[in-house]
């Protein structure tokens, strides 16, 4: 009988601690990790701020695995031409869940277009896409790498 009501005690205490501990994830638990001690409801944690001023919103940091609070280009999507093919190409992060990543195109920055990428090399979670358009002098190209979470999507 004693070890019954050890078991019950012992059980009320961990349901306890997990009620009370906060699970972050995803996007969540790498702003708490990048903003230690910023306070919650500031302006510079929401995904479209940009605390360094290096023009690359938090969302795009967060995709790109980039310093949110050190100015870099050094993530940012390449695009390199060889001959009459532009190559566009980034690094994603399949462990990151809670985004989708699409490389879209545009000939006039209104309609953009999703297109399909090919993965070049995977390390990890970490793989480079790369999306290769053939170049004609006839018409504007315009490339982007759009990011959003997953619930807008
Ligand atoms: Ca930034």
């Amino acid at each position: 009988m004693k070890i019954i009501i050890l078991s019950l005690a012992l059980l009320w205490s961990i349901s306890a601690i997990a009620s009370n501990t906060i699970l972050l994830q995803g996007y969540e638990q790498w702003i708490n990790d990048e903003f230690e001690g910023e306070h919650t409801g500031s302006p510079a944690l929401r995904m479209e701020a940009d605390p360094d001023h290096d023009g690359i919103t938090n969302l795009m940091e967060y995709a790109l695995d980039s310093d949110p609070l050190f100015p870099s280009n050094e993530a940012l999507p390449t695009a390199v031409r060889q001959g009459d093919r532009l190559t566009f190409s980034f690094v994603k992060d399949r462990s990151k869940t809670d985004i989708v990543y699409h490389v879209q195109t545009s000939s006039d920055l209104t309609h953009w277009t999703n297109v399909s990428t090919d993965i070049v090399t995977a390390k990890g979670s970490l793989e480079r896409h790369r999306a290769v358009f053939p170049l004609t002098e006839s018409r504007s190209l315009f490339m982007r790498l759009l990011v959003r979470p997953v619930s807008f999507d």
